[in-house]
């Protein structure tokens, strides 16, 4: 029997151009969600209407995407999953890929050229290098302390954006716009802030000589963007095999439903990304609180209390009605009051919108990929909602409960299991709260210590001792009783 070609340029039917249009963009952070959503977007632009806005991207530290990219002439297959079937694309804007860890001068450089007029990132909370308790950059994080000394090799998102952007200055001074792709609030100030907080630490004249730069020929437009993009498997890879008839190292999963609602504030240009359906606004604001925190923060609790219930994916944990129910009350009654929900947007609708995404069986998002990260991602979520309830003198229950939820996972209590989906969750922040829980008494100790002493969620919330008692209640209740309990113990108060 033949086998399974490999998927190329010259593979029947998939391409819609022959060749990839010329570099404009470098985008720091080729992981799924940038190949289904802002590839897609710029495929569907440059195929409209054209345009230099070619994709380099690039890797963080793996060389698994930039290798099989390389061996497939650019190429991937985006797999739609729904219940309803599957559908296949293969978005052709990628010009070159390659991994930062080992090529930290090519980044610098790439950043640094000419022809590239946006940069834009989907590095995760995580890739931001900010201190949760202040937002600002963290300056005790060694790899921000390397970049500072060590121009020809950054090894930060930001450290690469300040060296690309003092090679502009010092060479063409041509203007270009730096686009976050991810789920912080605000991401073009958040990103902005950061850039410009790294620039001002350089040596002195250094330091006046970039931000000029930046505040002249930069520009940071806010964005909000949604696709729920699972890990992929081999079950892809053998679906793409079967349904297309070649092979893919590195397919993407992805939900039908996309959107990117972006701010149209590009210094030098942009791809015509509506032609793939991306709405320009000024609501942008309005969108990211209601997408971080209806969406993402949901998600959250939806994640740990599923994977303390032995929910291996989020389907099966919002199948659960007491989850179901929690996360009914989250969005409702703690997120939602915080939002300035635009104009365009029915929020029952969308409510009704987000389980039935969530409920999409056939995609297996797992309760640990979301749940990953915590100590970054629930400081975007938890604190603004949180806060203005304590300020109206309501208990933000189901906040607390998140954040219980999640130290229960994260960093138990000794003697506590939360069991394999909790153990495979992911967090720079790990070992540290393990630290503390491993030295504490009670729910009530360890939401001290994490929440008091080590700020995880800003200095705001550090001083509301209601918040941080009722965080500390829940854990106990989840370690003697189960999250079951807890949930109950949460919507009978
Ligand atoms: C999730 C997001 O992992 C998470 O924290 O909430 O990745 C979510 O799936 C996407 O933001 C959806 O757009």
């Amino acid at each position: 029997m033949p086998s399974t070609p490999a998927l190329s340029k010259t593979t029947p039917g998939i391409l819609r151009r022959s060749a990839a249009p010329a570099a404009g963009i470098v985008h720091l952070g080729l992981g799924n969600f940038h190949r289904a959503h802002q590839a897609i977007y710029t495929d569907a632009a440059v195929t409209a209407n054209g345009g230099d806005w070619g994709i380099i991207g690039v890797a963080s530290r793996s060389t698994a995407i930039p290798d099989a990219m390389h061996a497939q002439d650019m190429l991937y297959t985006v797999v739609e999953i729904s219940p309803k079937g599957s559908r296949f694309s293969v978005p052709r804007v990628h010009t070159d890929a390659f991994t930062a860890a080992a090529n930290p001068g090519r980044v610098v450089k790439a950043i640094g050229d000419g022809g590239t007029r946006i940069v834009s990132l989907t590095v995760t909370e995580n890739g931001y290098n900010y201190t949760p308790a202040t937002g600002s950059l963290n300056m005790q994080d060694p790899a921000i302390q390397h970049d500072l000394v060590k121009p020809g090799s950054p090894q930060t998102p930001i450290g690469q954006i300040v060296r690309g952007l003092q090679h502009r200055a010092r060479t063409h001074g041509e203007p270009v716009t730096i686009l976050s792709c991810d789920n912080l609030a605000d991401n073009g100030h958040h990103t902005q802030r950061l850039v410009r907080e790294f620039a001002s630490l350089l040596p002195a004249g250094e330091a006046a000589e970039t931000l000029a730069f930046i505040d002249a020929n930069t520009s940071f437009p806010s964005s909000m963007v949604d696709r729920i993009v699972p890990a992929t498997t081999d079950h892809y890879r053998g679906l793409v095999a079967s349904q297309r008839g070649y092979r893919d190292r590195i397919p993407v999963p992805a939900e039908p439903f996309t959107m990117w609602i972006v701010e149209d504030n590009f210094i030098a240009g942009r791809p015509t990304w509506e032609a793939g359906g991306a709405v320009f606004s000024d609501e942008v604001a309005g969108y990211e609180q209601l997408k971080v925190r209806l969406l993402n923060g949901t998600h959250s609790l939806i994640a740990y209390l599923g994977a303390l219930t032995g929910a291996a994916t989020i389907p099966d944990a919002v199948a659960n009605p007491d989850i179901e129910l929690a996360a009914r009350t989250v969005l409702r009654n703690e997120y939602l009051p915080s939002v300035s929900v635009p104009s365009s947007v029915d929020v029952d609708a969308y409510e009704e919108q987000l389980f039935s995404r969530w409920r999409n069986t056939s995609l297996g998002h797992r309760t640990s990929q979301v749940g990953s990260d915590g100590s970054v991602k629930l400081r975007q979520r938890i604190p603004l909602p949180a806060l203005k309830m304590l300020d109206e003198g309501r208990t933000p229950q189901l906040l607390a409960l998140t954040t219980a939820a999640y130290l229960a996972c994260i960093a138990p209590l000794p003697g506590f299991d939360p069991g394999p989906q909790a153990h495979a969750m992911e967090d720079p922040a790990r070992g540290l709260l393990a630290d503390l829980a491993g030295g504490s008494r009670s729910g009530a100790d360890l939401a001290g210590k994490v929440l008091d002493d080590y700020h995880l969620l800003g200095e705001a919330l550090a001083e509301r001792g209601e918040f941080i008692a009722r965080t500390g209640e829940f854990i106990d209740i989840i370690h003697s009783a189960g999250p079951v309990a807890a949930i109950a113990a949460a919507n009978s108060s």
